[in-house]
């Protein structure tokens, strides 16, 4: 197994769900952390415990993977010693609305977007051309099993976790004359703050979602991560679609 001691992991959207998940996972195995997130009280606070639990070394940034520039600049100005980045967790994005497409609200439609597709795309392009630098890497998106087929009501979120899963085979097929590996993880049901995001505050409609069934946690997801990552360096996941034991499909599940 390809040791993770010592090697610095980026994650984005740490601050709390599968993020923050996969922070402690890997902290909890020695690496080192740089943490970002937009709320960056929640992040220090994060990144204080972790610290405080496994002595590791973590650097915060306050980032909004949208901002094009600060994602060039948070990368740009990272210390000397920092820059040789192992692993990038593209986690930061998830949800807005759940609505007919006619329906749909545009803002909404926006930030999904450039949260999860352009936020990946500008975290990746500042960090890839690092790890071929080093000649080692690993690039591990955050998917969905939207992605792999849309479900009503979810035109936009499935596009751009669709979008997810193409960016991730392209990416692949540009490094593969390089060390780099690529790994996108499709998760389906993830009780985490996802729904209540989704549905702008409302926890009772968020609550429903997860109603009847036992639902994937965010520290299944980060084992998951962690395990792509801890694999000899020749092996590559190229994919994982996980769901709850009670989920087929974004549609087929199973409530008590
Ligand atoms: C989360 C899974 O089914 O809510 O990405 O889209 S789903």
């Amino acid at each position: 197994m390809e040791k993770i001691k010592s090697k610095i992991v980026f994650i984005s959207g740490a601050g709390s769900g599968i993020g923050k998940a996969c922070a402690e996972k890997f902290a909890e195995n020695g690496a080192k952390l740089i943490l970002c997130s937009r709320n960056i009280d929640k992040l220090i606070k994060v990144a204080g415990e972790i610290n405080k639990k496994y002595d590791t070394d973590i650097l915060t940034y306050q980032l909004d993977v949208r901002d094009r520039q600060k994602v060039k600049t948070v990368i740009d100005e990272l210390p000397k010693s920092w820059r040789k980045i192992d692993i990038l967790v593209n986690n930061a994005g998830g949800a807005l609305g759940m609505d007919k497409f006619q329906a749909g609200s545009i803002d909404d439609w926006d930030e999904m977007i450039d949260s999860n597709v352009k936020g990946l795309l500008y975290l990746s392009r500042n960090i890839v051309p690092l790890m071929i630098e080093n000649n080692k890497g690993h690039v591990i998106n955050m998917g969905s099993i939207a992605g792999t087929a849309a479900y009503p009501n979810g035109a936009v979120y499935c596009g751009v976790k669709a979008a997810v899963k193409l960016i991730s085979d392209g990416l692949r097929m540009d490094t593969v004359d390089t060390p780099i590996r690529v790994t996108n993880i499709q998760p389906g049901m993830v009780e985490t703050n996802f729904s209540v995001v989704r549905f702008h505050g409302d926890k009772e409609r968020a609550n429903k979602v997860y109603q009847g069934l036992k639902a994937l946690r965010a520290e299944d997801i980060a084992d998951i991560v962690y395990f792509s990552a801890s694999l000899p360096v020749h092996v590559q996941i190229c994919e994982v679609t996980v769901t709850p034991a009670s989920q087929a499909s974004a549609t087929v599940v199973h409530r008590q």
